[in-house]
């Protein structure tokens, strides 16, 4: 039984039970259980471990200290936060010394990779040629979904392409990768003349049923405009987007994406992120250098920003923008201008309403919470809510998003993965379930995570103890950055969180036996693997 996707940039999208589904960043729907257990965390009892390294070197408290200056791509925080935050960190590990659990207490959580075996062969390209064009670092998002209804979860591999006028000789455009499971353990691929082999710099993927025909659809987000899919049956697909009106522009990099159903008439409408204002030209013109190097790939810091968009479903296969009246665009307050910088959404009843809220990932630029209003509109409340900035009140790169209840009550987390030397962001609702703080440190998934470079993450139950755990998919954009930064890696580990549970205060550790740690390149024609448990 697969329970597992690793794949290099971004984490897998998953329709929920309510047709809800999202693309890079968020996964699966977020999940309410019942159990009691106390609103506020014990620190005495967190859990909070020091984790160890792949090569045995402890990291944890000391990992940030003066790691941020050295950033060159997020070097923003003074060095005496780091400091304090080491400090504060260290208050914490003595405090949750009493609590720390046994070895033997940890679930062995043992991988296997069963890519080749299960027939998956898929390889995605970025098309990088030399000129390092920022959209190479993203991309390849992919859905498990079950495009025949015959009860078996197929696959979907977002691919990018060459650049125009950069194809190898030899070479064609690539394109996505549909695979059937045929529900003994084995993927065929059955792209060709499904309709979905088409190439284009595709980003993100999202699935809903937007038609209510009963078989899901496919939107797919990509540099130079958006595509929507139909599902005829079959294993057929016909590309409606100019029909929905759900293209956007062509000078548009959407990223994640979600169907959520934001006005409750019974119809999915469509949210989608986009990241930064891009072209070849104005990236081109950034002249980004690093030192030993040369030219490397851009902080977004050096892009302007975006609107995302809101597509209302009007029912008859069109689409309508919605974005202006419906309060998603926002503006940075300093310049007019449009603020977002987005990497993923999560869709989510943040105040169990019945309305569904949004929860909107951002790179350098504060995140967004965007609170469903009822009649059609939202309210961003990012900043007061708590989940724009981290303690400091300061931006980070923000990259994928989860939201669940992981303490099996009615307490709310957003778990954010966020750029290298930047924590995991853990935000839980407090008594009002519209205040949110980060308690990613005193949870246990903040300072084993800070030298990373988290993309995707998201929250599963990998020991089936009913308690949802935490994984984020990691590496770095730029291939030679140990040249320059002697703490990054271009590959990195993925980092598995185990939910230790109330029963001996809430709080995650770094799970043991991940075995032999495979690394995760960031991008290039990165393999997509398949781990079972
Ligand atoms: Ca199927
Ligand atoms: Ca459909
Ligand atoms: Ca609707
Ligand atoms: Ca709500």
């Amino acid at each position: 039984m697969f329970r597992l996707l690793v794949k290099a940039i971004t984490d897998f999208k998953m329709p929920n039970k309510s047709s809800l589904a999202q693309a890079k960043g968020g996964h699966l729907a977020p999940t309410t259980m019942s159990g009691a257990t106390l609103p506020f965390p014990d620190l005495c009892s967190a859990g909070w471990q020091p984790a160890e390294s792949p090569t045995g070197s402890r990291q944890g408290v000391d990992s940030g200290r003066g790691l941020r200056i050295t950033n060159p791509r997020h070097s923003r925080l003074p060095v005496c936060a780091t400091t304090f935050r080491a400090s504060l960190a260290a208050i914490f590990l003595a405090a949750n010394a009493c609590a720390l659990p046994a070895a033997d207490e940890i679930p062995v959580a043992k991988f296997t990779d069963i890519t080749r075996e299960a027939g998956i062969t898929f390889v995605h390209n970025n098309g990088a040629y030399g000129d390092k064009l920022l959209p190479e670092t993203l991309g390849g998002g992919v859905a498990f979904f079950d495009y025949d209804n015959d009860g078996h979860q197929d696959l979907l591999f977002i691919n990018s392409t060459y650049w125009p006028g950069h194809i190898p000789e030899g070479k064609m455009p690539t394109t996505l990768a549909l695979y059937h499971n045929d529900g003994h353990g084995h993927f065929t691929d059955v792209t060709k003349g499904s309709g979905l082999d088409i190439s284009c710099y595709g980003m993100g993927v999202a699935i809903g049923d937007y038609d209510n025909d009963g078989l899901p659809d496919v939107f797919i987000t990509a540099v130079g405009g958006n595509h929507l899919f139909h599902n005829d049956g079959h294993g057929k697909f016909h590309e409606v987007t100019q029909e929905a009106g759900v293209g956007g522009s062509t000078n548009d990099w959407g990223t994640g994406a979600a169907f959520i159903d934001y006005d409750n008439d019974g119809k999915l409408d469509l949210f989608v992120c986009n990241y930064v204002q891009w072209s070849p030209e104005i990236d081109r013109a950034k002249s980004y250098v690093l030192p030993n190097i040369g030219r490397a790939y851009g902080p977004p810091r050096n892009f302007a920003g975006t609107f995302p968009y809101l597509y209302h479903n009007d029912g008859n296969g069109h689409f309508t923008d919605v974005s202006a009246q419906a309060g998603v665009q926002i503006k940075d307050p300093a310049t007019g201008l449009p603020m977002a910088k987005s990497l993923a959404v999560a869709p989510v009843d943040v105040d169990n309403d019945g309305w569904i809220d949004l929860v909107v990932a951002n790179d350098t630029v504060p995140n967004f919470l965007f609170h469903n209003q009822h009649d059609g509109t939202f309210k961003e409340i990012g900043a007061r809510s708590g989940v724009a900035y981290d303690a400091y009140g300061l931006v980070r790169g923000a990259m994928g998003i989860d939201s669940a209840r992981f303490r099996n009550d009615d307490t709310l987390g957003i778990a954010i993965g966020n750029y290298a030397n930047e924590m995991n962001a853990l935000y839980v609702a407090q008594r009002d379930s519209l205040l949110f703080a980060d308690e990613a440190t005193q949870a246990g998934v903040g300072p084993a995570s800070q030298k990373l470079l988290k993309f995707g993450l998201f929250f599963f139950d990998y020991d089936l103890d009913g308690r949802l755990d935490v994984l984020t998919a990691n590496g770095h954009l730029e291939p030679e950055i140990n040249r320059v930064q002697a703490n990054q890696q271009y590959r990195q580990p993925a980092q598995l969180f185990w939910n230790r549970g109330d029963s001996k205060g809430t709080g995650f550790v770094r799970a043991a036996g991940q075995g032999r740690h495979r690394r995760v390149p960031a991008h290039r024609r990165a393999r997509r693997g398949l781990c079972r448990h």
